[in-house]
């Protein structure tokens, strides 16, 4: 670790920007410090992830950190980084997303640690009470409209035809009333946040000055992007989100061991807790042996430990192997079929199977994994065909449901990697 914690976030590459002095108090003192995360899902994804691991490390700094679970805010709906109104979400709906995002949360803060403990804090708790005659009284006459459009999120949207509603416009307000409240309640003196919460951020800079004479912080992190230009955390099947419901641990673990050579040393050090020493070694492999992707691996293995824990890596590892050939053993339908989402499949009625079964050169041919009947004969005889990564070795094999996993799958396999996915019908 750096010597202290300005220093250390800025070698990670996660200062974007920060208002006057907050780099000395990081330094030289222990404060309390929050991120909000708004309820708009059930689970929290890996651009989140960041902002979370920036106060979990700012703890290990001896930082106090809060999480805000905007049960409050939620209600509104942040119009930053966003080109259009948002729907408004349900009570219910966000009730059955702060459960979600709650979960998370705990996974990556220390709630232990006797002298600073992290704190989970709902800002429902005062953003649902405050009626609207107080709330234009004590925040709205303390921001000019002026100041309000000026901000990004609102002058975007005022440019637009479809402008903002007044309710989006003033989440910013709710925003600095949070800091306030916290402020007041909690000695919090600091709000992180993305770049795209600059703005919200320094509006309860403001608040905090103009009310209580008193000076507060705020840092944002850069927003994570690829060397190529595409958008970070998406694939073509959708955003990696941390929730296993979700994105299964096989797939997070696929997308980090998938990152680019150009991006892999930097979400190293935006996500892991590996230390400068650890990730320069990474670099120099990373350049003197690129095709063992080892910094990738490590960067897959970590981050998977860090959100689904030691026994998901073991079997997302395991996993992984399969489509060079390794063993199926205890793995279950939904690896398999997170595993071979992306290879030619087939659809196979069960009653083919059962009973007398199927003979193998048939399923091969019926799935078009050869040609005819002859060719899979040799194939077989040439010791290149393989059941759920089995070699075959006898041209009349039968193929039954005792070769299924759990009822549902048969992995054939021609040669070294040419993959089909018989999925059986019921
Ligand atoms: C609410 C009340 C506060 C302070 C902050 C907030 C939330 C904030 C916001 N943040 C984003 C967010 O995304 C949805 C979370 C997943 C379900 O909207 N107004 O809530 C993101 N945030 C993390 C980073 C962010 C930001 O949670 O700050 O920049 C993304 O990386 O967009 O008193």
């Amino acid at each position: 670790m750096s010597t202290n914690a300005f220093d250390e976030l800025k070698w990670r590459g996660l200062v974007y920007d920060h208002t006057e002095g907050a780099p000395d108090i990081l330094s030289n003192q222990k404060v309390t410090v929050y991120n909000g995360f708004d309820p708009t899902a059930d689970s929290l994804h890996i651009g989140n992830l960041v902002t979370l691991m920036q106060l979990a490390r700012l703890q290990r700094y001896g930082h106090t950190p809060i999480a805000i679970a905007g049960g409050g805010t939620g209600m509104i709906g942040d119009p930053s980084g966003k080109s259009s109104e948002r729907t408004l979400l349900s009570r219910e709906q966000i009730e059955a997303n702060l459960v979600g995002i709650q979960k998370e949360m705990a996974m990556i803060l220390d709630f232990e640690v006797k002298s600073n403990p992290a704190r989970i804090i709902n800002n429902a708790d005062w953003l649902n009470n405050i009626s609207f005659m107080d709330f234009l009284r004590d925040v709205g006459k303390h921001f000019t409209v002026n100041y309000m459009m000026a901000k990004d999120s609102v002058k975007s949207r005022v440019d637009r035809e479809s402008g903002i509603s007044f309710t989006e416009f003033s989440y910013m307000l709710l925003q600095a009333y949070d800091f306030l409240h916290l402020f007041d309640h909690q000695g919090c003196t600091m709000q992180t946040g993305g770049s795209d919460q600059w703005g919200n951020i320094t509006a309860g800079v403001e608040l905090i000055r103009k009310l209580r004479g008193e000076k507060a912080f705020g840092l944002v992190y850069p927003l994570i992007t690829k060397a190529d230009g595409s958008k970070f955390g998406k694939t073509e099947s959708g955003t990696i989100w941390l929730s296993p419901q979700r994105t299964s641990p096989y797939r997070f673990y696929q997308f980090w061991l998938n990152t680019d050579d150009a991006d892999v040393i930097n979400y190293l050090r935006y996500f892991t807790w590996l230390n400068r020493e650890e990730v320069a070694e990474l670099d120099v492999a990373l350049l003197e042996r690129p095709h063992l992707r080892e910094a990738q691996r490590k960067l897959a293995q970590e981050v998977t430990q860090l959100v689904h824990g030691e026994t998901a890596v073991t079997k997302a590892e395991k996993a992984s192997a399969v489509l060079f050939g390794g063993d199926l053993d205890g793995l279950d339908a939904g690896d398999i079929r997170d595993i071979f989402a992306d290879v030619p499949s087939s659809e196979v009625a069960k009653n083919e199977f059962i009973g007398e079964g199927m003979a193998l050169v048939d399923l091969l041919t019926l799935t078009g994994v050869e040609q005819s009947k002859g060719a899979a004969k040799r194939a077989v005889q040439g010791g290149g065909i393989y059941i759920n990564n089995q070699r075959v070795s006898d041209t009349e094999q039968v193929v039954t449901m005792t070769d299924s996993i759990e009822g549902q799958f048969m992995v054939l396999r021609k040669g070294k990697k040419k993959y089909h996915l018989v999925k059986v019908l019921a």
